[in-house]
C-alpha cells in the first residue's frame, strides 16, 4: 500500500501495514516538533481512531532520529495550535495501542511523545534524555509527570536535572523502555513488536495510570526534599532546576491533568525567563560558530598523524588531546632530558585516569602505542599536522618554523599555540605561509573545549578547513580569530581586566570583585583566576608590552608589586590570596590589602566604595565595547563567535548567553549610557566602539549582525 499524506503537511505520513497504521515523522535533520509535525502526529492518531481498520499505531522518526525534541526555533514566538501537550495527550488518549520505536535521539518533547505512547521498543543506537534544564526550560508536554511513573521519583528527577542522555540498555534497566531490538531498521523492529503485542490480545496501557509514584507518598516528598536542597546549592541561580521539582511535586499533590496544568504554568514561566533566552542563543551559537567562510568553500586536507614541537603542560595536554580523538603524535623536544619530561608529562594523564578506574592498564598502553617521542625535527618529516607549543616569544618560534619549513612533508599544516604573537610574522620565516595557521588551544588543552584558530593573512582556505575538521575531530568548539595582540579572547580580557585593576586602585578589594563576578555566575573572579594560572604569566606580558603602552594610558602597579615579592598564585602558596599548606581555596590576604592601600597613596587616590552592581557595570562594559571593537575590526566574523569564545574559554556563564547576548538582554543603549558616564573620569579608557555607537543610534542589536 503506498503511503498516505496527512493534509496540510508532508513532515508526518501514514502508512496501513495490515491493521497497524504506521506514522513516520520526516522532518529533517532530526525530525524536531514544530507546528507541521505537531499537526500531522495528531491527525495521524485521530484518523487511526476513527479508522475500524486500524488496530494499532506505530510511531518512527524517518532519518537519524526519533525526534530531537520540541523545535527550538519557535520558542519565543507566538505559540501555533496545536501545543504539544495536546498531542501528548491525544497519544495516550487513544483506545488503540500506541507503539514508539525508537532510533537515535530521543529528547525532550522526543521523549515525551514516546512516554505518552503505551510501548516502548529501542534500537541499540538510541539516546533518551529529558535536556530542557540545558535551555532554560523543563519538560513541559507532560515529562515531569510521566519520567516518576515510568522510573521512579529520584531517577526521573536526576535524568532531568542532569540533562543528560541515557544509552537504550540503561533505559531499559529503568523502565523507560519495554524492550530492546537489535538491527537497525526501526520500522521493522517496531512492526514485529506491535504485531507480537496484538497476538498477545494486550490493550492499551496508559502511563497517567501507574501509581508508582503514590505507593509511599511520604517517602516520595522526603526524597523530593532532599533533592531540593542539593540543587538549591548546586544549581547557583539558575531558574528551571527548581522549577522541575515544583512541577514534580505537583504531581504527588494534585490529580494528573491538575499537574499537567501546573507544570505548563511553570513551563511558560521558563520560556519568559532571560536564562531561558540565553541558553537557547549559547546552543544555537556553538552550532553556527563552525560556519566560516573557507569551511564552506574548501576541502579539508587529510589528517591522521600529528607533530607537537614541546612537551611542557601546553605542548603534552595537546598530544594527550589529539591521542584521545585517536591520532598518532610524534613529540620533539630539543634534548633527552626535555622529551623525557615531556613524555611523563602526557603520561601522568593517563596514570591520573588509571589511578581513578576510569582506565585500564592496557587501554592506557594501546594509547601510549601511537606516541613517539624524538629530539630531531626530522622525525616530524611524514606527520600531516605540526603544532608549535614552545616558549612564548618570535624568535624563538621563528626559528622553530624554519625548521618545520625544511623539514615537513610538502602540504603539511604548521601551527603554532601562540597566546599573542604575530602569526603573519611567524609564517613569514617559512617559505610556505599559506600553510601556516594559529591554532590557539587553552590550559590544560586536553580538558577546555575552546580552539581559537587563528587565520593569518596568507593562509589557504583548506588549511582553514582543516583546522576545523581537526577540532571537531579533537571535541573542540573552534571560533575564528583573526591576528591581533591577543585574538578575539586574550585581546578582550585584557581590557576588561585592567577595568578591574582600576576598581581596585580606586577602593574595591579584589575579594569584592571576585565576589561579585562569582555572583554574576562566573566560577570565578579574576583575581582567582590569576592566582590560579600563575601571576608570573601575566607579569611577563605587562613588561612585553610597556615598551609600546601608551604613556598617558592609566598603569595600576599593584599586580606587579605583589609578583615583585615572588607571590605568584597558588603554586607560590600567595598571590591575591594566601594558600596555608597547598590549599586550593585561598584565604584573604591583609599583607595584599596594605600593598593596594600603599599603591592608592602613591597614585593619589582617596579610596572609594563599590557596589557589586557597580563593579558588574563596569566589568562587562569593558568586555562588550572591546568585543564590539574586536567585531568591527573583523577578528571575530559575528558577535556569535565572541560569545563562543567566552563561555567556552573564560567561564562565561552559560546561562548568560555569552557578553554580546548579555549586552543585547541589557539594551545596548545602556551599556553605552554607562561608557559614556565612565569616560567623564578616563576618557582614554571608556572611548565608546564606533561599531556599539552605530547600532545604538540605528536601534539595532548585536544579533543582528549574527548572520554572515
Ligand atoms: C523541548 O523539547 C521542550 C518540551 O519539553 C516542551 C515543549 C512544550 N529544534 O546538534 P546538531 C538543529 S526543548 C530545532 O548539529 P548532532 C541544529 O540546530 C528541546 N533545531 O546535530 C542543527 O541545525 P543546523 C529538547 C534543532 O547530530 C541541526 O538540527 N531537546 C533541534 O550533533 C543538527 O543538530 C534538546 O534539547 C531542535 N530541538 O546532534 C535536543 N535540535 O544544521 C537538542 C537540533 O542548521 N538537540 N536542531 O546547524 C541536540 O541535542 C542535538 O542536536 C542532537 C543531534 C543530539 C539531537
Amino acid at each position: 500500500m503506498s503511503p498516505s499524506s496527512v493534509p496540510g503537511t508532508a513532515a508526518v505520513c501514514t502508512q496501513h501495514e495490515g491493521d497497524i497504521l504506521v506514522v513516520t515523522i520526516d522532518h529533517p535533520p532530526v525530525n524536531a516538533l514544530n507546528v507541521d509535525v505537531r499537526r500531522g502526529l495528531l491527525d495521524a492518531v485521530q484518523q487511526a481512531q476513527a479508522d475500524a481498520r486500524v488496530r494499532a499505531v506505530l510511531i518512527v522518526g524517518a532519518g537519524r532520529a526519533f525526534i530531537a525534541g520540541a523545535d527550538i526555533r519557535e520558542f519565543g514566538k507566538p505559540p501555533l495550535p496545536p501545543s504539544l501537550p495536546e498531542v501528548c495527550n491525544g497519544i495516550e488518549a487513544c483506545t488503540k495501542p500506541v507503539i514508539a520505536a525508537i532510533h537515535g535521539p530521543a529528547l525532550g518533547g522526543g521523549l515525551e511523545i514516546a512516554m505518552s505512547a503505551h510501548y516502548r521498543l529501542a534500537l541499540g543506537d538510541a539516546r533518551l534524555g529529558l535536556p530542557e534544564v540545558q535551555l532554560g526550560l523543563l519538560p513541559g508536554s507532560g515529562g515531569t509527570q510521566r519520567a516518576p511513573r515510568l522510573m521512579g521519583l529520584r531517577p526521573a528527577v536526576e535524568l532531568m536535572l542532569s540533562g543528560r542522555h541515557m544509552g537504550a540498555r540503561e533505559a531499559l534497566g529503568a523502565g523507560l523502555i519495554d524492550r530492546l531490538a537489535e538491527g537497525s531498521d526501526v520500522r521493522a523492529a517496531g512492526l514485529a513488536y506491535v504485531k507480537e503485542l496484538l497476538s498477545a490480545g494486550v490493550g492499551v496501557r496508559r502511563t497517567r495510570d501507574l501509581d508508582t509514584l503514590f505507593r509511599d507518598k511520604a517517602e516520595s516528598l522526603a526524597t523530593l526534599e532532599a533533592l531540593r536542597s542539593e540543587t538549591a546549592k548546586k544549581s547557583r541561580g539558575l531558574f528551571s532546576p527548581l522549577k522541575v521539582i515544583e512541577a514534580v511535586q505537583a504531581g504527588l499533590d494534585l490529580p494528573f491533568d491538575e499537574a499537567l496544568k501546573f507544570e505548563r504554568q511553570l513551563f511558560l514561566q521558563c520560556i519568559d525567563s532571560p536564562q531561558r533566552a540565553g541558553l537557547i542563543h549559547a546552543f544555537f551559537a556553538e552550532r553556527e560558530v563552525v560556519k566560516v567562510p573557507e569551511a564552506q568553500a574548501a576541502k579539508p586536507r587529510a589528517i591522521a598523524s600529528v607533530g607537537v614541537v614541546g612537551g611542557g603542560t601546553m605542548g603534552a595536554g595537546i598530544a594527550v588531546s589529539a591521542l584521545d580523538a585517536g591520532l598518532s603524535v610524534t613529540m620533539v623536544e630539543r634534548d633527552d632530558a626535555s622529551i623525557a619530561r615531556g613524555r611523563a608529562n602526557v603520561e601522568k594523564v593517563y596514570d591520573g585516569l588509571v589511578a581513578k578506574g576510569r582506565m585500564t592498564p592496557e587501554a592506557k598502553a594501546a594509547v601510549m602505542a601511537r606516541y613517539t617521542g624524538s629530539t630531531q625535527y626530522e622525525a616530524l618529516a611524514p606527520v600531516d599536522l605540526v603544532i608549535e607549543a614552545v616558549f612564548e616569544d618570535l624568535a624563538v618560534k621563528q626559528a622553530v618554523f624554519a625548521e618545520l619549513d625544511r623539514v615537513c612533508k610538502p602540504g603539511a599544516v604548521l601551527a603554532t599555540n601562540t597566546s599573542y604573537l604575530d602569526i603573519d610574522a611567524i609564517a613569514a620565516s617559512t617559505s610556505r605561509p599559506q600553510d601556516v595557521i594559529g591554532l590557539h588551544f587553552f590550559s590544560p588543552a586536553n580538558i577546555m573545549k575552546l580552539l581559537e584558530i587563528v587565520v593569518p593573512a596568507k593562509v589557504s582556505a583548506d588549511v582553514v578547513a582543516t583546522a576545523f575538521e581537526l577540532a571537531r575531530k579533537l571535541k573542540k568548539v573552534a571560533v575564528r580569530a583573526g591576528v591581533c595582540d591577543g585574538f578575539i579572547g586574550n585581546r578582550i580580557l585584557a581590557v576588561y581586566r585592567a577595568a578591574a585593576d582600576h576598581m581596585m586602585e580606586d577602593g574595591a578589594s579584589p575579594y569584592e570583585i571576585d565576589a561579585a563576578v562569582r555572583d554574576f555566575g562566573y566560577p570565578m573572579g579574576p583575581f582567582q583566576v590569576s592566582d590560579l594560572a600563575g601571576g608570573d604569566i601575566g607579569w611577563a606580558t605587562r613588561k612585553r608590552r610597556a615598551p609600546t603602552r601608551d604613556p598617558k594610558a592609566r598603569y595600576v602597579q599593584i599586580a606587579d608589586r605583589i609578583c615583585e615579592r615572588g607571590w605568584f598564585g597558588q603554586k607560590t602558596g600567595r598571590g591575591y590570596y594566601l594558600y596555608p599548606q597547598g590549599a586550593r581555596t585561598g584565604q584573604p590576604d591583609p599583607e595584599v590589602l596594605a600593598i593596594i592601600d600603599a599603591e592608592r597613596q602613591r597614585a593619589g587616590i582617596t579610596p572609594r566604595t563599590f557596589t557589586p552592581e557597580e563593579i558588574m557595570r563596569r566589568y562587562m562594559a569593558a568586555m562588550v565595547n572591546e568585543g564590539a571593537n574586536v567585531v568591527a575590526q573583523g577578528i571575530a566574523l559575528r558577535p556569535l563567535d565572541v560569545d563562543v569564545t567566552f563561555l567556552y574559554g573564560y567561564g562565561f556563564p552559560r546561562h548568560r548567553g555569552g557578553p554580546m547576548k548579555y549586552a543585547d538582554m541589557v539594551g545596548l543603549d545602556k551599556v553605552l549610557d554607562d561608557i559614556r558616564e565612565f569616560a567623564k573620569e578616563d576618557p582614554l579608557f571608556w572611548k565608546p566602539s564606533p561599531l556599539l555607537e552605530r547600532l545604538v543610534a540605528e536601534g539595532k542589536n548585536f544579533d543582528s549582525l549574527n548572520r554572515l
